[in-house]
């Protein structure tokens, strides 16, 4: 075969994998759910069937995943990683109560800046008196998915006073469609309202979950993808279901991974994605970790490679919510990312934190998740670069944890996600006696 005609072959099989994946995917034509046994349940996984029976007895329900579905892991201790020792005795305090919360900054003077995910953010000084709504903070109009997200600080906030946040909202007055929003503001010096609104990005495809800071300065921006049938998180072309890289005044960084293809989205950092809810730069090695919320019985801890593919919904080790499975329940594929750990059964994890903190010394070191379904606060011990064991937490308090953030203090602080009366809490090193 010449040379030519072999390129040929290539380039169509290229051409026909690419439009493979850029059309909409949909689990609609799906064949009928199957049934495997009951699996596990949270407390089981990683800890010892009295301690299951026990929270299943306090917390008044089973949580178990829908069933029993597991899939093989890649390797081994990629999921239900050993029981970690508990290595830190502590209080839970609940430092404040406040309408469902989504985003977590703590303040360089130990107050804690939340977002209330039906719009508006509150201040919560450090005895726990919550401010009235801060002025200035972009109205969260009815559309599908309207809510405000994620805040997040600026590194050299205690000096600049801005932060960055964001939402969705109704597009317009007269456009009913909701439009995704990464902003940027300051905190007045009163801190009593923002000030300098500006809109970083915007697009009906973004729904911007988590913003972070990178070493560089870039802001890192996991968008979600939460419908079957939307776009599929494997285009170029859609910001759905992906990672997004943007400077802080809403330019494209020269060096993001996919500006050599002139049909993709510019602000593309990373794809194959479905509802990433957690993120955080490794403070010891400057890379980008982010924790992956559904599908079920696949959530995942994934390090993110610029230009990496992350495989949904290609492969994954989880299901649809409804149990069907997804891409026939292929789980690796040459060319994506495996994810260095999953959950199964599921914990719906709501957030991502290294703990760097000296406060609670047994924890230094530690990841933190917030478990959305599962209820808990998941404290992980890594080693090498994997998961070497995990630890459920606050499993005792039964209700759903949201964001997690060190305090400047070094306490751990958690939000917990109720419609109403959802708290702050605050983990401090057990008092003796
Ligand atoms: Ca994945």
């Amino acid at each position: 075969m010449s040379k030519s005609k072999t390129s040929t072959a290539v380039g169509l099989a290229l051409a026909f994998a690419l439009s493979n994946v850029t059309v909409a995917w949909s689990q609609a034509a799906a064949p009928a759910k199957p049934s495997f046994p009951p699996g596990p349940d949270y407390a089981g996984v990683a800890g010892s069937a009295a301690e299951n029976v026990r929270i299943t007895a306090l917390c008044g329900k089973n949580r178990n995943a829908a069933d029993g579905y597991a899939p093989p892991p890649a390797f081994a201790g990629q999921t239900r990683a050993p029981k970690a020792q508990a290595r830190q005795p502590f209080d839970v305090e609940v430092v404040a109560r406040i309408d469902r919360p989504w985003g977590l900054a703590m303040l360089p003077d130990g107050r804690a800046l939340v977002t209330l995910r039906a719009g508006g953010m509150r201040i919560i000084d450090k005895a726990g008196v919550v401010s009235e709504l801060l002025a200035n903070v972009p109205a969260i109009q009815n559309a599908r998915l309207a809510a405000m997200y994620d805040v997040s600080l600026d590194r050299d906030f205690a000096r600049n006073r801005t932060l960055y946040f964001g939402y969705v909202t109704r597009a317009s007055a007269t456009d009913a469609a909701a439009i995704g929003r990464i902003a940027s503001a300051k905190l007045s010096a009163d801190s009593k309202g923002l000030e300098d609104v500006k809109t970083l990005r915007e697009g009906p495809d973004i729904l911007p979950r988590r913003i972070v800071q990178a070493p560089d300065g870039t802001l890192l921006i996991p968008s979600a993808v939460i419908d079957s049938g939307g776009p599929n998180p494997q285009s170029l072309q859609s910001q759905l279901g992906k990672i997004l890289r943007i400077n802080t005044d809403g330019s494209i960084p020269k060096n993001n991974p996919f500006l050599k293809d002139k049909t993709a989205n510019p602000a593309l950092y990373a794809l194959g994605f479905r509802d990433v809810h957690g993120a955080a730069f490794d403070p010891k090695t400057g890379k980008l970790w982010v924790a992956e919320n559904t599908p079920m019985g696949g959530d995942e801890l994934d390090l993110i490679k610029p230009g990496g593919n992350y495989g949904f919904p290609v492969i994954s080790y989880g299901r649809e919510n409804g149990g069907g499975m997804i891409n026939g329940g292929k789980s690796a594929q040459a060319g994506m990312e495996q994810p260095v750990y999953y959950w199964n059964p599921s914990i719906a994890p709501g957030s991502l934190m290294f703990y760097t903190g000296k406060a609670l010394p047994g924890w230094t070191g530690s990841v933190f998740v917030g478990g959305l379904s599962g209820e808990q606060l998941v404290r992980l011990e890594m080693k090498n670069g994997k998961v070497a064991a995990e630890e459920k937490l606050l499993m005792d308090r039964c209700v759903r944890m949201k964001s997690v953030a060190q305090g400047p203090d070094g306490l751990i602080y958690v939000t917990t996600d109720e419609p109403k009366d959802a708290e702050l809490l605050r983990l401090v090193p057990k008092t003796k006696g």
